[in-house]
């Protein structure tokens, strides 16, 4: 197999980003795309950073485990098969499954950090900007809080202000000028998508 294709995929919280890579790997059989997502490289709740109040703040380039992240990645490009359990969020009773990374000709990362560190952007070929208007994230990520994770409204805003904005802003949109494309989703990304969709069948041979 040829070394496989690393496509970054970043972007604010609840800006599209699990949305946009979910139909990018719809567009390829599964034996040809591998997911990778940062999510499931977040440290252990009790070594997340605590803020004055005393809130996890599961926001800070601090509360990823990005050597293990980088490590896993490296393996993948180099043809190994990596395992990991999933995160299970705000549901500490939920067992989690076991995740199998399989080497593929695409690779896709994803995360809101994957531009920040220099280790994980060094092993991107492809760096995509999710881009969209806060108001517009704020609402996706009430309504995704609220049926997927289980947070109250009381605990999202406040997340939202204290800890989601200000790590857009200092770790996450500063380096939306490393990406090589961003893509506008306040609507919808469907053109953009077919291009991306494209280009990878291009670099690929798929
Ligand atoms: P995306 N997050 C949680 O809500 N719970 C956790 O246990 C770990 C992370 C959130 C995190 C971040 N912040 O904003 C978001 N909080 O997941 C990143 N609070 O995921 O990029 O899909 O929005
Ligand atoms: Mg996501």
């Amino acid at each position: 197999m040829n070394k496989p294709y690393i496509v970054g995929i970043t972007g604010g919280s609840a800006s599209g980003k699990t949305l946009f890579l979910e139909k990018l790997l719809n567009a390829f059989e599964p034996h040809q795309v591998c997911l990778i997502s940062q999510d499931n490289y977040y440290r252990p709740r009790h070594q997340q950073p605590i803020d004055d109040k005393g809130i996890h703040n599961f926001d800070t380039p601090h509360s990823i485990d990005f050597e293990q992240y980088a490590d896993d990645i490296r393996k993948i490009q180099s043809g190994e098969t990596v395992t990991r359990p999933e995160y299970t969020f705000n549901n500490p009773n939920k067992i989690p499954n076991i995740l199998k990374f399989t080497p593929a000709p695409v690779v896709v990362v994803e995360g809101i950090f994957v531009l920040y560190y220099p280790e994980l952007a060094h092993l991107l070929d492809l760096k995509v900007f999710i881009d969209a208007k806060d108001y517009i994230k704020l609402k996706r990520r009430i309504v995704r809080d609220k049926v997927e994770r289980g947070y109250e409204l009381d605990d999202v805003l406040y997340r939202y202000e204290k800890h989601v904005m200000p790590t857009y802003e200092k770790y996450i949109e500063p380096f939306k000028h490393d990406a090589d494309i961003i893509i506008p989703n306040n609507h919808n990304f469907d053109r953009a998508l077919d291009l991306v969709k494209s280009y990878l069948r291009v670099k690929t041979s798929l």
